[in-house]
């Protein structure tokens, strides 16, 4: 069980998170190097020593970015790739297991809204489509927290042009360059290079997103048939939607052991492209925890897990999608499920 910090800045203490009940790993990144230098080794080792003198461990990274030249499949990725092996090399030599990444053009995680009350008064993300079509990228200021904010109006601009010659053919090449690169290095150095898929999986404002659907991840895991090319499966990413069967996806996957790490995070979706993001309890969502969970557990999964988003309650202010009362609750009702499951083995044997 992990659970995701933002450093030292982040209000959310290495001290609170250690006494969730069951917390033992620590995810996160250094936040300060720009998208496509190298994370050197001196940095990662204080992270490390940071976090195992607050009494937990540091083994995952989310997320280690991939610079969009290397998206874009410009002649400087080579030199980006290089620094991304770098990278790779001293995080393995710190001890880190997992890498967590992804391939979305410019925008991470994409929402209308941080602030959608609940019944319940509490509040938590939503994408309602009609909002985000109403949204013009260059004019209107958005931003989310999940985004690289450093994007001015210009280089806004600049970027969409750039992509305006990516379709998803193209996107699919320079993933799959990026992956022969990198994939071996990480296979060498021990760690598992963990895609997170597209969130929302389906294309925004006009960029491609690839990492949507079960044939287009069994095509992103022929690419290089390897356990470090593995991936980070987000229920709630892929779950945001009726068109992904997630509970048959986990156990497919997890059966072929191509899941390093798991992001649990329920969803309520309707029929129209809309969603919001509740708290983990299965009758809260459109998403059945309990069989997610005994997909992994049928299929011994042993890799890494986190609550992922939770809504923000009792009065809690911060960084959206990642306060500490409902991710913490998140993982106290992930760690009873999975204890059911463990004793429920051993019952039938
Ligand atoms: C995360 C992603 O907050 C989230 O939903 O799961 O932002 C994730 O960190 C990145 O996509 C991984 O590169
Ligand atoms: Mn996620």
């Amino acid at each position: 069980m992990s659970f995701r910090w933002y450093g030292a800045n982040d209000q959310v203490t290495l001290e609170k998170i250690r006494q969730i009940p069951g917390m033992q790993v620590i995810v996160t990144a250094i936040y300060d190097v720009p998208v496509g230098q190298v994370w050197e080794y001196e940095r990662i080792l204080a992270l490390k020593k940071q976090i195992e003198d607050a009494g937990l461990r540091f083994e995952v990274v989310e997320s280690l970015p991939v610079h969009e030249d290397i998206k874009l499949g410009l002649p400087t990725r080579d030199k980006y790739i290089e620094n991304y092996i770098k990278s790779l090399h001293n995080l393995a030599k710190a001890g880190i297991k997992v890498v967590c990444y992804n391939f979305m053009p410019v925008f991470d995680w994409t929402r209308t809204t941080v602030e959608y009350p609940l019944k319940d008064h509490s509040k938590t993300l939503a994408y309602f489509k009609k909002d985000l079509e109403n949204i013009n990228v260059y004019d209107d200021d958005v931003s989310l927290p999940g985004w690289d904010t450093s994007y001015k109006k210009e280089d806004l601009r600049h970027i969409f042009e750039q992509y305006s010659h990516i379709d998803e053919e193209s996107l699919w090449s320079n993933l799959a360059y990026f992956l022969r690169a990198v994939v071996p290095e990480a296979e060498k150095s021990g760690i598992k290079m963990a895609i997170h898929p597209d969130d929302p999986p389906w294309n925004i404002f006009g960029l491609c997103r690839i990492i949507t659907c079960e044939k287009n991840i069994d095509r992103f895991l022929k690419i290089v048939d390897s356990e470090s090319n593995s991936l980070t499966f987000c229920t709630g990413s892929l779950g945001c939607t009726p068109d992904n069967d997630i509970v048959s996806m986990v156990r497919k996957y997890s059966a072929q052991k191509r899941i390093a790490f798991v992001h649990l995070r329920n969803v309520k979706f309707d029929n129209d492209g809309n969603f919001y993001e509740t708290s983990h309890l299965s009758s809260d969502g459109s998403l059945d925890m309990v069989a997610i969970l005994k997909a992994l557990h049928d299929t011994g999964f042993d890799g890494y897990c986190r609550p992922d988003h939770g809504r923000m309650i009792w009065g809690e202010t911060g960084r959206p999608g990642y306060g500490l009362y409902d991710r913490a609750l998140g993982a106290c009702y992930i760690n009873g499920i999975w204890e059911t499951l463990e004793k429920e083995k051993c019952s039938s044997h």
